[in-house]
């Protein structure tokens, strides 16, 4: 309940303060009205300024160009097929909320979600050291494969339709953006992620802008380079000047609907990871282990699945979260309700495999 209306207060606030700033990509075609004139007008005073402000509009025409060269995109889903990958994700919504899922494999915010399979990395908030360049892997297995249903049902046909090469893909990462959820602007890191990277957007259409620069409380963007359409069942693939010159965002007003992408990406074989946390035993820890005691092996190794999934909600991580308490085993129950998922449910996890 409270979360809702967190989510709700943001929302509002989010609107309030976009209504502002209503599609600045409007502020582009030509208003047909001074009601509109007068809107587009206040767009522009409100929202920040890029660097592709100062350009005329010839400099502008040829960036676009360079940008759109990067940028492959085909329906190549239909209606049906989204709504099988759409029940798949809210599944992975499901696990994530019951505490399945491993605690870098899902990272929470108000009002988008995200759910990392096959390889993890620190980014924003996470990193150690700001700034591009500092993303690091987290360790291999810290978080969950990818699931076989991903493979089936979405990278299967990219590589059928000779969009991806067969092998390429080694992580995928799912979206859920909540209306008025955004990612601000970024470009992949390259050190981590090969080229091209390639998304398929779920549950309604919305728009990947190029080039904008982000101004918050309250939140504003700039103008876009190009505003690229993303309709459900669309893969879009960017490669050259548009994945690696020019940032991509998605903005908060571009999101009217729940939407999801899937990203799916080649890390590096190169790209640097994490070292890995050496765990000290505490005196009473070494003392039970002397003994022998299995229960305490099981603990340890169930704590990934099923440690408290509300540790990593939005900002815990910026707001003094205490990485010393992902390690602490949590009680199992052997009594405790099995819950399991078919297809979907990460391999690793020994339990009984029952559908629901
Ligand atoms: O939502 C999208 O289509 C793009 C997301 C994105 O760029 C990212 O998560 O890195």
């Amino acid at each position: 309940m409270e979360t809702n209306s967190l989510q709700a207060d943001l929302r509002e606030k989010l609107f309030k303060s976009s209504a502002k700033c209503i599609d600045i990509s409007t502020s582009y075609k030509k208003s047909k009205s001074s009601n509109q004139r007068k809107k587009s007008e206040y767009t522009r005073k409100s929202a920040p300024k890029s660097k592709y402000d100062d350009l005329n509009n010839e400099e502008r025409e040829e960036e676009l160009q360079k940008v759109k060269a990067g940028i492959s995109q085909r329906v190549l889903f239909t209606p049906e097929q989204c709504r099988d990958i759409e029940k798949k994700i809210d599944k992975v919504v499901k696990l994530s909320e019951m505490g399945i899922y491993k605690k870098h494999t899902v990272d929470r915010a108000p009002l988008r979600n995200k759910y990392f399979f096959g390889e993890g990395y620190t980014y924003g908030s996470q990193l150690e050291k700001k700034g591009p360049g500092n993303e690091r892997l987290y360790c291999k297995g810290d978080v969950d494969e990818i699931p076989t249903w991903i493979h089936r049902l979405v990278v299967k046909p990219l590589c059928e339709a000779k969009i991806i090469p067969e092998g390429f893909i080694n992580s995928a990462v799912i979206n859920d953006y909540k209306p008025g959820g955004c990612i601000v602007s970024h470009i992949d890191p390259f050190h981590i992620f090969e080229r091209p990277i390639a998304s398929v957007s779920f549950f309604s259409e919305s728009a990947l802008s190029f080039g904008c620069r982000f101004s918050f409380k309250p939140i504003r963007v700039s103008k876009p380079v190009l505003s690229l359409p993303l309709p459900r069942g669309c893969v879009t693939l960017l490669s050259g000047f548009a994945a690696d010159e020019i940032t991509h965002c998605v903005r908060p007003e571009d999101v009217i609907s729940r939407r999801a992408v899937i990203i799916l990406r080649r890390v590096r074989d190169d790209a640097p990871r994490l070292p890995p946390v050496i765990q000290t035993d505490s005196p009473s820890r070494k003392r039970t282990k002397e003994k022998g005691n299995h229960a305490d092996k099981v603990e340890v190794n169930r704590c990934n699945y099923f440690s408290s999934s509300s540790e990593d909600e939005a900002g815990k991580r910026e707001d003094g979260y205490d990485s010393g308490d992902a390690m602490r085993p949590v009680k199992v129950n052997s009594k405790v309700k099995v819950i399991c998922l078919s297809d979907g449910l990460p391999s690793h996890n020994s339990l009984q495999r029952k559908d629901i």
